[in-house]
């Protein structure tokens, strides 16, 4: 660890520079304390929770960002406070909230807000396209994530090129930030490409149906990033139903021990399908379960896109200057089903699908940014052209698209093959012959 930090900086990240988790914590006492959560592995002067400090000790109820979530906090000392408070930087009228103090909204130029805005806006219209399209039978299943625009974006626009995804399957937002042509993960639900297609080249693995498991794969890659001593990070994005799964506090617990340049990103979006967030965990918020692995965790308002993308950029750069991995709980709300295939009427009513209704993510980012200036009705036009272009191009690729060659599965295992796959391979080419003649 010593040489991480010499190599990208050292405490560059514990020190109470504007814009670093330290200086939050002071200023605002609301998402961190001075005295806690911020402090990285390994330096125990900086006074941070460590292994057998009494973190918890229950106390007065952390405050509720929308309703009906994990929101009623219950443990709360000084050095919790960064995990029971959500940062939120706009209200959801779109007016300052005054929790703006870390710059990195400020240092966001206006072509940067219209690109996120304009990210938001597509993500919602290709994420409509793709309900539509396996409605006509074109998909076999989709995942939308609509109401979740502001959280995706947020994060994937705080990453660099260079950082590494490692995405479960909500996170279409998150992709199309990235670059990554949406067609390809249409590819992925039409049953015709594993894992998504293109997702590589805009370092982002493949999309992950197994709960939990992108944890595990985005820790062990972070370990690999270490050892190399490359310039990267890896962001693992998980759901509130994947930290019920034992690979993640596996993930968790690796990638603090060995202190792995990971972000993981809990999209806490109040549901794992059927089942409610209060009814999977005892802590009082999903933040909290970062204090028991010794690392940050940091909550914030979802459908808020300049916090996701303040406490994003935060944790990246604490990261990236040697910090070890940070937790972030995105509290966010699924308005649609989990899934094509599920009928959310069974389950939750009209009353809570209003109350986050209300808190729509592009209504408030695009009121904000109207009353900045920056955003009109010539920016509101093109971002439509650019939205229902894309998702005009993904209805024209994906309709009635060829099945790709079955052997093509074996391209996609290991750069070289093993001996084992060559020889499957050869039996399904033969099979394949065998029944066309
Ligand atoms: C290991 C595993 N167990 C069960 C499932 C079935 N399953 C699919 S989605 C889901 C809920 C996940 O909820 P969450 O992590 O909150 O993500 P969300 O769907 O809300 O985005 C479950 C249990 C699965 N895909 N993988
Ligand atoms: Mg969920």
């Amino acid at each position: 660890m010593a040489e991480i930090s010499q190599r990208v900086g050292g405490n560059g990240a514990r020190s109470t520079e504007p814009g670093t988790v330290a200086h939050w914590g002071q200023r605002r006492g609301t998402l961190h304390d001075a005295d806690g959560l911020i402090a990285g592995p390994g330096d125990p002067s900086a006074g941070g929770p460590r292994p057998g400090d009494p973190c918890i000790d229950g106390g007065t109820q952390g405050p509720e960002v929308g309703a009906g979530g994990l929101g009623a906090g219950t443990g709360s000392n000084a050095a919790l406070r960064g995990v029971d408070q959500p940062l939120r930087v706009l209200s959801p009228d779109g007016s300052p909230t005054g929790a703006s103090d870390p710059p990195y909204p400020a240092l966001l130029g206006p072509e940067q807000h219209r690109q996120m805005l304009t990210d938001m806006i597509l993500t919602r219209r290709v994420d409509a396209e793709l309900v539509d399209l396996q409605r006509q039978g074109q998909l076999a299943l989709y995942a939308s994530c609509l109401g979740q625009e502001a959280a995706q974006v947020g994060v994937a626009a705080a990453m660099r090129a260079q950082d590494w995804l490692f995405p479960q399957y909500r996170e279409l937002g998150m992709l199309v930030a990235r670059g990554v042509d949406p067609v390809g993960v249409a590819m992925m639900w039409r049953g015709a490409y594993h894992g998504g297609r293109g997702l590589l080249e805009r370092h982002t693995s493949p999309i992950c149906i197994v709960v939990g498991a992108n944890a595990l794969h985005a820790a062990g890659f972070a370990l690999g990033v270490r050892l190399d001593a490359a310039d990267e990070v890896v962001v693992a994005s998980i759901g509130d139903g994947a930290l019920s799964e034992g690979d993640v506090h596996e993930a968790l617990n690796m990638a603090a021990v060995y202190e792995v340049p990971c972000l993981f990103v809990v999209q806490n979006n109040q549901w794992a399908i059927s089942v409610p967030g209060r009814v999977q965990t005892k802590s009082a918020t999903l933040a909290h379960k970062a204090v028991a692995y010794g690392i940050p965790g940091i909550r914030c308002d979802g459908n808020d896109v300049l916090a996701t993308y303040s406490v994003a950029s935060d944790a990246l750069r604490w990261i990236r200057a040697g910090g070890g991995p940070v937790l972030l709980e995105l509290l966010t709300y699924r308005r649609g089903a989990h899934t094509t295939a599920d009928d959310p009427t069974r389950y939750r009513g009209d009353a809570e699908l209003e109350r986050w209704a209300a808190l729509d993510p592009i209504d408030r980012y695009r009121r904000h940014l109207v009353a900045e200036g920056i955003w009109g009705e010539e920016e509101e036009r093109r971002a439509a052209s650019v939205a229902d272009e894309a998702a005009a191009h993904v209805r024209a690729e994906v309709c009635d698209a060829a099945d790709p060659s079955a052997t093509g599965l074996f391209d996609l295992v290991f750069t070289r093959p093993t001996k084992e796959l060559e020889r499957q391979r050869a039996q399904l080419e033969r099979e394949l012959a065998r029944r066309r003649s």
